[in-house]
């Protein structure tokens, strides 16, 4: 699939400091440490009702990973799916009487806008599910060689307890495996299955539903195997960061891992699982299933400055669940323009320890709240005082792109 482009991010003075990043399966910050080539991971959006602020918030996260590893030298090696076939979109194709392909191909068009005009910077490679069916076949094809596979009623299923190792992404008990997995798409009390945790890998045809032909036979992918199959193909094995949503963790993360592991028979999948938290509205989480949604698309055509929206998520940090507020966007606003009136001056303080507070603070686990005060403090101080130094201006300008992605 294209991704999508943005303008060039500048370059800055000498280098960042490197990154660390809370890791769920530890429990812990612990230090990234890429080769020269980074490795990440980021699931995508399964397309229709996109883009969503809890959308934005997640990609914007992962983002500000991708722009510290480059500022720290490495090279990003950015991978994300597009999730175009699979029950829920199926079941809109369904409800709205649409072609899902069409619902699919417009709503990650949409996406693609979106991503630019919140200065997301693209994957190298963006990947869909039906682009990877003969991938996912083949990699269960190799773990039905191992004997991690059996047929429930001619759907395919992975033994997720063959894996030594499942369990250890999220840390849950298995009642609540249990409940997670029946909330976000499991089927844990199908009859026939061996664990009720184990998880779909190939659903034979369904009436009136779309199906490939594979050496599997006629059917399509389970949703866990689409991302293992997907990293695989084209970050390999140990990537440096799986990352998503919070409401990933459990089971798409964990089973997703645990496929790898088995097809590989290497461990662990990934170095770090970075979650990022979830943003409400209306008093919920904001869901397709509830429809409490607030679109990037409707703000922007309203007139809002997407570096508005922008900034309106870096003022929390990235793990935390909150909610959106207009009272937040207006913060937002006003904050970009204190910003913009600052680098509009011809001089101002100096910015070297603003630059080097924000390296700071980001290298440890994304502290965006604190990287906006730094250059809060900068703007006030060249707004009132002012100053002399006739670079800081641009250099202020350069980090908040580079480094926030938010364009002044
Ligand atoms: N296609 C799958 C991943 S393979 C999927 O979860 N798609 S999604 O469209 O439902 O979500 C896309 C991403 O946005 C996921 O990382 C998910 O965790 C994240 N996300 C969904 N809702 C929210 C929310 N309210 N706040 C923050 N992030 C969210
Ligand atoms: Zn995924």
């Amino acid at each position: 699939m294209d991704s999508w482009v943005v303008p060039s991010r500048p370059d800055l003075p000498g280098t960042g400091a490197p990154l660390r990043l809370f890791d769920t399966a530890s429990a812990q910050i612990r230090p990234t440490a890429p080769g020269p080539v980074a490795r990440i991971y980021v699931c995508g959006i399964t397309p229709y009702d996109a883009t969503h602020i809890g959308h934005a918030n997640t990609y914007v996260a992962f983002d500000l990973i991708n722009r510290a590893w480059i500022d720290a030298g490495h090279e990003v090696h950015y991978v994300q799916n597009v999730t175009d076939i699979d029950d829920p979109l199926l079941e809109r194709a369904v409800a709205t009487g649409q072609d899902w392909r069409a619902i699919a191909d417009r709503e990650t068009a949409l996406f693609r806008q979106d991503m630019a005009a919140l200065n997301v910077l693209p994957p190298r490679n963006y990947i869909g599910a039906v682009e990877s069916i003969p991938s996912v076949a083949q990699y269960v094809e190799r773990l039905q060689a191992r004997g991690d596979v059996y047929a429930v009623d001619g759907d395919l299923y992975f033994r997720v307890r063959s894996d030594p190792h499942f369990g250890s992404v999220a840390n849950l008990d298995v009642e609540t495996m249990l409940r997670l997995f029946a909330e976000r798409g499991g089927d844990p009390d199908r009859p026939g299955k061996e664990d009720p945790l184990d998880s779909l890998v190939w659903q034979s045809e369904r009436p009136n539903e779309p199906a490939w032909d594979t050496p599997l036979g006629h059917g399509r992918p389970g949703w866990h195997i689409e991302c293992a199959a997907i990293a695989l193909d084209f970050l390999g094995m140990t990537i440096d960061v799986q990352g998503g949503g919070s409401d990933l963790v459990f089971p798409h993360h964990e089973m997703g891992a645990s496929e790898a592991q088995r097809i590989t028979s290497e461990y662990p999948f990934a170095r770090h699982y970075v979650h990022s938290g979830m943003v409400g509205w209306q008093g919920h989480k904001m869901s397709k299933s509830r429809g409490n949604l607030v679109f990037v698309s409707t703000l922007r055509h309203e007139g809002v400055d997407p570096m508005a929206i922008r900034m309106a998520l870096l003022a929390h940090h990235y793990r935390s669940d909150w909610a959106w507020t207009p009272h937040g966007l207006e913060g937002a606003t006003e904050r970009l323009a204190r910003w913009r009136a600052a680098v509009a001056l011809p001089s101002g303080p100096s910015a070297d320890t603003t630059l080097a507070r924000v390296r700071e603070v980001l290298a440890d686990d994304l502290r965006t709240p604190s990287a906006l005060d730094a250059i809060d403090s900068w703007a006030h101080a060249a707004l009132t005082t002012g100053g002399d130094d006739r670079q800081a201006p641009d250099l202020i300008s350069r980090m908040s792109d580079a480094l926030l992605g938010v364009r002044l």
